[in-house]
């Protein structure tokens, strides 16, 4: 079979598509490519793993993998092909038993091409190739069978891979004009809408900062500080003396309200004065995590009524993309930080759950400031950071003077990890409250916490 052959085939069994589509990222696109179904045509099967074996036949690589589940049954025939051991990922995460995600055997150090159908943002390809690398494979190399979008090679070079691609957007809508099939306005629509996208950044780019997060940046520009204390203590006098040492230090306040004994309302009248008086926000660090409803109820009522005096909340994504509507409809001057990647050891959030989680506080900027994030090191918070859109930011716990981990599973690294990687405000608690000093850590943490965000961003 021939590049142009495939590409008419899929045009007649109805794989590339014309019109109009929502895409997960809820833009409307005016093409749709679906190979699933590709699978029940054995010969057009048998020809697309040939284009896809001669494609890599040169390079060097022990085995093969394909991503599940459209690019298994394409990577199996493309390893009999070039007769190479095949392996895949398993795509849920195993719960209970032996904890090998990988399926197949190989040694370690072994280089693997990776397989997939198609490649847009390049950004579930990445996280792939660091799943591999996890467990001991070396990933130099993609292969796909259609580049749909004009920036997936250099998107993956950015981060050491190659791309390579049977087809391109551009000669699949050569081969169908050429052939009559569509006419010049589908291509100029096309074209208009992936000049408009490219990687998720650079999509996202010009959604600005809202309100509540221009207010965030705006403190930290004033105080020169990208500090969040974590205020963690029951004792509402022990919190109010150690707020009066380190409030001026501090960007915002990141309290848990549900910890303090003997809660009164006035409690909060005197925290609300503290933060006119020594210009901090208040992040109330309560994980909503129920549906819509019931979370829509805690968030206002109750004895602490949240929704009254906490600028910012945290979210967990577990109930999806409802819990955001029932928090925030019908609230305004507030906003949220999603819980995209915790810190504490062995947590349950995998790749998936972090990319699904960009993607609701992508579809919800307005009420959504970032996220929480963590990273076990610079290079890991990079890749991380580069997946969150422009206006957003990513706030870090689990931040101290130096790397360790307490004994109930939080893992500490360093304000400048945190920072070079990309976080834009350190979050600490028992690194500054548990100190003889807390003045003087505070002290410490802003300094070098806002040294190295000028640093990075060149901020004076
Ligand atoms: P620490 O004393 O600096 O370890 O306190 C960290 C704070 O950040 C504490 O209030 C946690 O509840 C909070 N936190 C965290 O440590 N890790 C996470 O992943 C998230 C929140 Br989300």
């Amino acid at each position: 079979m021939t590049k142009e052959q495939f590409i008419l085939k899929l045009h007649e069994i109805g794989a590339i598509k014309f019109g109009s589509f929502i895409l997960k990222s809820g833009l409307v696109s005016p093409f749709y490519i679906d190979l699933r179904d590709t699978i029940s045509r054995p010969k057009l099967l048998e020809g697309m793993a040939k284009l896809l074996a001669n494609k890599i036949q040169e390079l060097s690589f022990d085995i093969i993998t394909g991503i599940p589940y459209t690019a298994l049954p394409m990577a199996s025939l493309v390893a009999d092909i070039l007769k190479k051991p095949l392996v895949y990922r398993r795509k849920e995460e195993k719960a209970y038993g032996t904890a090998k995600s990988i399926i197949g055997t190989f040694e370690s150090g072994a280089t693997c091409v990776v397989i997939d159908d198609l490649i847009t943002t390049g950004e579930s390809k990445i996280e792939t190739a660091e799943h591999y690398e996890k467990e001991g494979v070396k990933i130099n190399d993609f292969l796909v069978l259609i580049d749909r979008s004009s920036k997936g090679t250099e998107i993956l070079a950015k981060h050491g891979y190659n791309l390579h691609a049977v087809i391109t957007l551009d000669e699949i809508l050569e081969t169908l004009r050429s052939n009559n099939l569509i006419n010049s306005d589908v291509i100029n629509q096309v074209s208009d809408f992936t000049n408009s996208l490219s990687e998720p950044e650079i999509a996202s780019s010009e959604l600005d900062y809202n309100t509540l997060t221009k207010k965030l940046l705006a403190c930290m520009k004033r105080k020169q500080s990208n500090l969040i204390l974590s205020l963690d203590v029951s004792c509402a006098k022990t919190f109010f003396e150690i707020l009066d040492k380190t409030a001026k230090h501090i960007v915002m306040l990141k309290t848990h309200i549900d910890i303090i004994d003997n809660f009164e309302p006035k409690f909060i009248e005197k925290l609300r004065k503290y933060s006119q008086k020594f210009d901090f926000l208040i992040f109330e660090d309560r994980k909503f995590a129920d549906i819509g409803s019931t979370v829509r109820k805690q968030y206002r009522n109750g004895i602490y009524r949240i929704a009254d005096w906490a600028e910012f909340i945290t979210v967990h994504t577990v109930a999806g993309e409802g819990i955001i509507k029932g928090l925030f409809d019908g609230i305004s001057d507030r906003s949220c930080f999603l819980l995209a990647r915790m810190s504490a050891k062995e947590n349950l959030i995998n790749e998936t759950y972090t990319r699904k989680t960009i993607e609701i506080g992508r579809k919800n900027t307005s009420v959504v400031s970032g996220y929480i994030g963590h990273g076990k090191d610079v290079a890991d918070i990079q890749r991380f950071k580069s997946r969150i859109p422009k206006g957003q930011l990513l706030l870090m716990p689990g931040v101290q003077l130096e790397r360790g981990s307490d004994a109930m599973g939080q893992q500490y690294i360093t304000v400048e990890e945190a920072v070079e990687g990309g976080a834009d405000c350190v979050i600490v608690g028992r690194g500054i409250i548990s100190g003889d000093n807390p003045d003087e850590l505070a002290v410490q943490y802003q300094a070098r916490g806002w040294s190295a965000y000028q640093k990075r961003t060149g901020q004076k």
